[in-house]
């Protein structure tokens, strides 16, 4: 089954070194019902960086010296609804995978999520939309619906201009490529650093396509953005910093990387002094507010031990924070009862599911 380090030339003509999974490679990387994030891409182009940021909380700084990774390795992260990352190194050849694999591993609720080096050389550039399109070929054999995100990644702190221009290069050469290998399959693009908020805008926007709840969380902090005069509101994963779900509004990063920040504090805090603030009655006490300098103030309430929620609003709403406390607490109230409502759904399904296979079993013997 493997051919590890063997040289070969792919049929678009590029070289790599490949090297197919083994079996505890393809066990790591599928899971029962859980959605999943398969982080591929060329060696260095960042996949570990990107995990060990957001999943981790390691600094960018450092990842500078990172060992390169030869097995695939996951993180689970439990939240209000639990996703997997499946970091899988660049060395392995999924293009070659068998249909069995291919259908275990690209099967269910999955995004692709392919990281690109946008600095590098052309040569690898190249090599890089290459693999994109072939690995989507190759799922999207087995799963037409699978989402085929692609993260230009290592575009820090270049201008706006440049940084459409590359992404524009990029869907450019994936669509002549796609063209050339009768490719029809969808790619959502999205520019990405480990060194800005960007990297969790994208994979907040990945990971919302897969929970099918986040409609439901959008349409709650948008009516509660509008009743409380707010400017934005986030439902946040207080481990990852991701956001499930935002109010309908346009997203501001700048807002964002603060909201990230608070997030930061708030937990820092808990931490050293041991408070367990997290769901208590009161959405002041229950969290925090601070008064930013550009005339913004923010909310963080707990909900539960996994998510909170941070809302923005001006500081010339300050005397009417009774207004907002009485809505947060409302929003918590329906938050917690659209997540005890999901969970008494997914235990249904649970014991429908082994009194199935209790009738299959006894129908063998
Ligand atoms: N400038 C910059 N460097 C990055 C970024 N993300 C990762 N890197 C660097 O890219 C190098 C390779 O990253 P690594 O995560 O090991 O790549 P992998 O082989 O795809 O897992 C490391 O030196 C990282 O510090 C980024 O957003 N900007
Ligand atoms: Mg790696």
């Amino acid at each position: 089954m493997q051919y590890s380090g063997e040289q070969v030339m792919a049929p678009s003509g590029y070289m790599y070194s490949a090297n197919l999974p083994t079996p505890e490679d393809i066990e790591c990387m599928i899971s029962n019902n859980v959605p999943r994030l398969l982080f591929i891409g060329l060696k260095r182009s960042g996949k570990t960086s990107i995990l060990n940021t957001v999943c981790h909380q390691k600094s960018p700084q450092g990842t500078f010296h990172l060992d390169g990774s030869t097995r695939v390795e996951r993180f689970e992260l439990l939240s209000i609804c639990n996703i997997t990352f499946v970091d899988i190194p660049g060395s392995l050849d999924l293009e070659r995978l068998s249909d069995e694999d291919a259908e275990l591993i690209f099967g269910g609720t999955v995004a692709i999520v392919f990281v690109i080096d946008a600095m590098t050389s052309d040569r690898l550039k190249s090599n890089s939309v290459m693999k994109l399109c072939s690995i989507a070929k190759k799922a999207s054999a087995v799963n037409p619906n699978i989402n085929c995100e692609v993260l230009i990644h290592k575009l820090d702190s270049q201008t706006i201009q440049f940084k459409t221009q590359i992404q524009r290069m990029f869907e450019r050469h994936v669509q002549d490529e796609s063209y050339e290998t009768k490719l029809d399959v969808i790619f959502t693009y999205h520019v990405t650093s480990i060194f800005n908020c960007s990297i969790h805008v994208a994979l907040s926007k990945i990971l919302q396509k897969l929970v099918p709840q986040s409609s439901t969380f959008e349409a709650l902090l948008s009516n509660f953005v509008e009743r409380s005069d707010s400017i934005q509101a986030y439902l946040v994963d207080l481990s990852s910093r991701l956001f499930f779900a935002k109010d309908s509004g346009a997203l501001d990063p700048d807002v964002y990387e603060l909201v990230i920040h608070y997030v930061d504090l708030m937990e820092d805090i808990v931490k050293q002094q041991d408070l367990s603030f997290r769901g208590e009655e009161s959405a002041t006490s229950g969290g925090g507010l601070v008064e930013l300098d550009d005339g913004l103030v923010m909310v963080y309430s707990a909900i539960n031990p996994f998510v909170g929620v941070v809302n923005v609003f001006r500081s010339s709403m300050l005397d009417r924070l009774s207004i907002i406390e009485y809505n947060i607490k409302a929003l918590r109230a329906t938050l917690q009862e659209t997540l005890d409502y999901q969970e008494q759904q997914q235990e249904q399904l649970r014991q429908r599911f082994q009194q199935r296979r209790q009738l299959a079993l006894r129908s063998l013997e």
